[in-house]
């Protein structure tokens, strides 16, 4: 029997489960070719950790790997029930605060290498963490897209495409109250806009896929000043202010000058867990994902301080006679 050792956490409700020891072993001299090997030789290992009956739609998953790059501290690939992640912001504040639990790390700042970029942590105590994400940047603002056309619920809302480590489409036109007593609408609404989204193949640069889409809100008064609603890919939606989704939305607020370097926005979730965020321009204009740098988009450096709890250790038992072993794929 294959067995798994996972640490669990959850950051504002959203959960991560940590690989610490693991029987997948993966090639490649960048984070981003050891996620294809994990993509293309292991996906049911994926299926296994983070999918029932061992886990579940919502669960994301983070394997440990070695760092690429001297200096960090580690490598991580993030996953969902779906396929990989480029980055996520919740996860990482999840592994920063496992590595502590472990006595990996001490307080204070780390590199950690993902397959989208080397990123940093600065552990503040056993539960609070800032992140600093990749350079995150607005690709097209105000996208139209029809929803439900050709029915009496057909409606046109605007998204603006951004790039925070993920692709979101991030809607505040949408007309719905973004609460949790509506989340059953939310997120119908949100599948509708990715299969539109899928349909007149609106993608994010590069033609890559918008995987994620951000519902956006007014946030508690003196709580936070936005709240959103994020569709994960696949049906699951994030109960976290979602770290790459927030990171997303800090440069469509900079980028419509409505947030200025180094001013707070808090960002409230649809459970209520609020990320504190905010940002400088990047001296540089950086790769993305695809590796090209555009010069139409501004690009910044976002930074993101939220709290997780380590819930659970445990051993997962991968038996070859159970009929689930390799997880029970809803998708
Ligand atoms: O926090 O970036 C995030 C995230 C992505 C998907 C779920 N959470």
């Amino acid at each position: 029997m294959e067995r798994i050792l996972i640490v669990d956490s959850h950051t504002g409700g959203e959960p991560t489960r940590v690989v610490v020891e693991s029987p997948i072993k993966l090639h490649g001299n960048s984070m981003a070719e050891k996620a294809q090997h994990f993509k293309s030789h292991f996906d049911n290992y994926r299926q296994a950790i983070v999918c029932e009956p061992r886990g579940s739609d919502i669960i994301v998953g983070a394997l440990l790997c070695p760092p690429v790059n001297p200096g960090s501290v580690a490598g991580v690939i993030f996953f969902n029930n779906v396929s990989t992640l480029g980055m996520c912001g919740h996860g990482l504040i999840g592994v920063a605060v496992v590595l502590r639990y472990l006595k990996r790390v001490e307080l204070g700042r780390y590199a950690i290498d993902t397959p989208v970029g080397t990123v940093h942590f600065e552990l503040l105590d056993d539960n609070q963490v800032a992140i600093e994400n990749v350079p995150s940047y607005r690709w097209k603002q105000k996208q139209a897209v029809e929803i439900f056309p050709g029915t009496s619920a057909a409606q046109s809302i605007h998204g603006d495409i951004a790039w925070g480590g993920n692709w979101f489409f991030i809607c505040d036109d949408h007309g719905l109250q973004v609460n949790i007593a509506n989340v059953s609408q939310l997120n119908s609404v949100s599948l509708e806009i990715r299969k539109q989204l899928d349909r007149l193949e609106i993608t994010g640069e590069g033609g890559q896929l918008i995987d994620h889409v951000e519902l956006i809100g007014p946030g508690t008064p003196g709580r936070a000043e936005a709240k959103n609603f994020v569709l994960c890919p696949g049906a699951a939606y994030d109960r976290s202010p979602c770290g790459t989704g927030t990171s997303a939305k800090l440069a469509c607020l900079a980028a419509d000058g409505k947030l200025a370097p180094g001013q707070v926005h808090r960002q409230e979730s649809i459970v209520g867990s609020v990320f504190t965020s905010s940002y400088q321009i990047a001296i540089e204009q950086a790769s993305n994902s695809s590796g090209k740098a555009t010069s139409d988009s501004q690009r910044i450096l976002p930074t993101l301080i939220g709290s997780a709890f380590v819930n659970s250790q445990a051993e997962l038992l991968l038996d070859p006679n159970d009929p689930f072993c390799w997880g029970l794929v809803s998708q």
